[in-house]
């Protein structure tokens, strides 16, 4: 029986939380108990739109009907069997999410650095077996500000110290090159390259949208050189930034994608790797795996997930949304906004540091019923689920208008 699983004092929540979790997050002081499309609850009754949608794994806005029926059907059939066995979910699911990406094969996984780490291994294997890399020399180009997960693999090739430091020792075979710049790419890939892993948007550096002709010359230089371009699309893919994947903005495909997140519909991790089979082919039996890795509920969840983005449908409200946001937005450059970034309904803002930082302005926007997260001090990163309406977002950034302006005051 849960102490306080009757109370609606956020206090008491807090504070059980303080004593008993580890402090690994700062979360803002609101202790939410529902949650419906793009708004949440509070468990004192205060409703807040939600623009973060749990970093773009709520992009179907929270209980969406399609996927909650799924994964209720599933909960009455059967949850989990391992991989030892198969199961009458799982075939039409990688298949199905293998066809909305282009792809032959899936890998499927559960968390977004799962999905990040088997890219790696499997990358390094197809770079011994297939390009013929000495064994145990295969490198893995990554770029400056990437954010790929937690994993003591991936945080080794984090510039971020805060995710990094005092995490060692490292996993070696990495490089790391600015974004946004191919001739660094250019002379860092050698014979030893097996991958180039990059987000096609850095989304915990800020919304960073790559210069025009970037993505293609990654894409050039990998086949130039024979090695596996590796697109993370854990939190810019399944329809965030207007396209099924952002890639597709830039024209480019890349040879493995990587999806996670929202694959999940916001109700069990489901992530995959997602590539052709001269490449995933690599492993065999027994060479990788996960107890929970393509469940029948996480299988029935994924198809409902892709049966929603089979239609576009989600792709174009992205996308229209997005403009209005932006429109919106566009209107606060010089309140106490510097710089706006935006790809479909996935924005970076940069908040002027003298009205200071964007903890602030979240804590402000909390108290105008608006939920929003910031990174790296003073930029906030707008996410709301892909189902909010126009209005919805007319009512976020009038929020935004009013934490800046009480920020401007009260300097
Ligand atoms: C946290 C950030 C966002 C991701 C990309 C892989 C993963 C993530 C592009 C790993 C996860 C999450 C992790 C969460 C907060 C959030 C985040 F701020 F950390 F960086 F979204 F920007 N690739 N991002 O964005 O997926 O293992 O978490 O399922 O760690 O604080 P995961």
């Amino acid at each position: 029986m849960s102490l306080l699983a009757e109370t609606h004092d956020t206090v008491d929540h807090l504070r059980l939380a303080d004593e008993h979790a580890a402090h690994n997050y700062a979360p803002l002081p609101v202790v939410i108990a529902d949650g419906d499309g793009a708004w949440v609850t509070d468990v004192a009754g205060r409703r807040y739109l939600d623009c973060l949608a749990a970093y773009s794994a709520v992009n179907f806005g929270h209980r969406n009907e399609r996927i909650m029926a799924a994964a209720r059907t599933q909960l009455d059939r059967v949850t989990l069997v391992s991989r030892a066995f198969a199961h009458d979910q799982f075939g039409p699911f990688c298949a199905e999410l293998a066809a909305l990406v282009g792809k032959d094969m899936v890998l499927p996984m559960n968390t977004g650095a799962e999905a990040v780490e088997s890219a790696i291994k499997v990358a390094r294997k197809w770079g011994y077996q297939v390009k013929g890399v000495p064994d145990g020399q295969a490198t893995i180009v990554v770029a400056g500000g990437n954010f790929h997960g937690r994993t003591t693999t991936v945080i080794s090739f984090s510039d971020d110290p805060e995710a990094r430091d005092g995490f060692g020792p490292y996993t070696p075979g990495f490089r790391t090159v600015p974004y946004g710049d191919a001739t660094a790419l250019a002379e860092a890939i050698d014979d030893t390259t097996v991958a180039v892993l990059l987000e096609p948007v850095q989304g915990e550096a800020g919304v960073i949208v790559p210069p025009p002709g970037y993505l293609q010359a990654v894409r050039d230089l990998c086949t130039r050189h024979d090695a596996l371009f590796v697109a993370d699309e854990i939190q810019s893919g399944l329809a965030r930034t207007g396209r099924t994947l952002a890639c597709e903005h830039f024209g480019v495909v890349p040879d493995v994608v990587l999806l996670g997140k929202a694959l999940g519909g916001g109700v069990v991790p489901v992530s995959a790797v997602v590539a052709d089979a001269d490449v995933l082919g690599v492993l065999g039996p027994g060479q990788h795996g996960s107890t929970f890795g393509g469940n029948p509920l996480a299988c029935a969840v994924g198809r409902a997930v892709v049966g929603l983005l089979a239609t576009g449908e989600y792709q174009e409200r992205a996308h229209q949304l997005g403009e209005h946001l932006g429109d919106g937005l566009a209107g606060l450059v010089g309140r106490g906004v510097t710089t706006v970034r935006r790809l479909g309904l996935w924005a970076g803002v940069d908040i002027d540091p003298a009205l200071g930082t964007g903890r602030d302005v979240c804590e402000r926007l909390l108290a105008h019923g608006v939920l929003a997260k910031d990174t790296h001090g003073a930029t906030l990163r707008l996410a709301p689920p892909l189902v909010v309406e126009r209005d919805e977002l007319d009512l976020a950034v009038r929020a935004l208008g009013t934490a800046l302006d009480e920020l401007t005051t009260a300097r």
